[in-house]
């Protein structure tokens, strides 16, 4: 059985060419920083970014936790929204690796309001820690792929710079917010200090995410890398389908924006289900199973054997992702065999 798989975008495979890309990549070893590919890929990126420097790093949660160490010491606090990926999904690996406390403030369909981050920052009092940094998360997975505003991430940063306290940004969708902003993904960076990217979501590269800031950060972040075991070799072959997904695979975003709209659309006028279509800004859509009286594992597994994979995410909640993979021929069926579901 074939399935139309909405589970992530983290599903898609490498293309032809990024496959070929890989096949004939020119390597070396990149401990000793000669590796071509990765480093090409590394300045493409920052360039992109708009950052002094980048490092490839295997996964986000792997850029996510190199920039907590290289930001913070053991006990400092990581003031963060309260359902972000940071906090929620990467295995308690701030407090496990880093030995920060993290401070989860519930933010609005998952923008912190920046005079809440003013408020959470810390005094100097002996009993405090010390604020060590600031982590945003846009597009916000667990909002649904909702896009964090322009003018919030910018009030952030000004109350960041006049505390002192570097702002992280979990960019693992970060060209599905640009593409829905139509700008540049420079515009959103340059209201961070350091930026996770991932190359291995909706841009359809097999491995990888990019970690960019400054270049002393950089050459600090490279160590915390080195230390966790991310030192690679000939690491030219993973990162070659890397710069595909940065010159090519970005415009295309706005397909899968638009199969999101056209899937969400669909599910909401199926009268059991309850999507809320004008949040769905990007990529990802949270449909309420709640009103067909089934679990969540009985509506999933009845969409299976429908041949439609998707996530639980929340009690009565099921989220559906759009990508390369998927066509608008393929929303078309899942709405129709979905409706016959239910
Ligand atoms: N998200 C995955 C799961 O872990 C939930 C997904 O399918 O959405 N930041 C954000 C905002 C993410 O959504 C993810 C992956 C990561 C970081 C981690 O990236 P990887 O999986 O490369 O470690």
């Amino acid at each position: 059985m074939t399935f139309i798989d909405f589970r992530s975008d983290t599903v898609t495979k490498p293309t032809e060419e990024m496959r070929q890309a890989m096949f004939t990549a020119e390597v070396g070893d990149d401990v000793y920083g000669e590796d071509p590919t990765i480093n090409r890929l590394e300045a493409l990126a920052a360039k992109i970014l708009g950052k002094e420097d980048a490092l490839f790093v295997t996964s986000g949660t792997q850029g996510n936790q190199v920039a907590v160490l290289t930001h913070c010491r053991s006990g400092d606090e990581v003031i963060l929204e309260a359902e972000s990926h940071i906090f929620l999904y990467e295995g308690g690996a701030s407090s496990a690796l880093a030995g920060v406390q993290t401070r989860p403030i519930p933010g609005i369909k998952g923008a912190l309001d920046p005079l809440d981050v003013k408020k959470a920052i810390r005094g100097d009092d002996i009993h405090y820690p010390y604020s060590g940094l600031i982590c945003l998360e846009n597009t916000h997975n667990k909002a649904g792929g909702k896009v964090v505003p322009l003018q919030t991430m910018k009030e952030i940063y000004e109350i960041a710079r006049e505390k002192e306290v570097p702002v992280h940004l979990d960019g693992a969708r970060l060209f599905n917010a640009a593409v829905a902003l139509g700008v540049p993904v420079s515009e959103l960076t340059k209201y961070v200090d350091t930026v996770q990217v991932c190359l291995s979501k909706g841009l359809s590269a097999p491995v990888g995410s990019i970690l960019a800031g400054s270049k002393l950060f950089i050459k600090e972040a490279r160590k915390w890398r080195k230390r966790l075991g991310g030192g690679l070799r000939q690491a030219g072959v993973i990162a070659a389908p890397g710069i595909i997904a940065l010159e090519k695979m970005v415009d295309r975003l706005a397909e899968d924006h638009t199969n999101a709209r056209l899937l969400a659309e669909g599910l909401d006028t199926i009268p059991k289900l309850s999507v809320s279509v004008e949040d769905v800004e990007t990529n990802i859509i949270l449909c309420d199973i709640k009103q067909t009286g089934l679990s969540n594992d009985q509506f999933l597994n009845q969409l299976k054997d429908q041949g439609i994979l998707a996530v639980p995410f929340d009690d009565g909640i099921i989220r559906f992702v759009t990508h390369r993979e998927v066509t608008s021929d393929m929303v078309h069926t899942a709405v129709q065999s979905i409706k016959q579901m239910i």
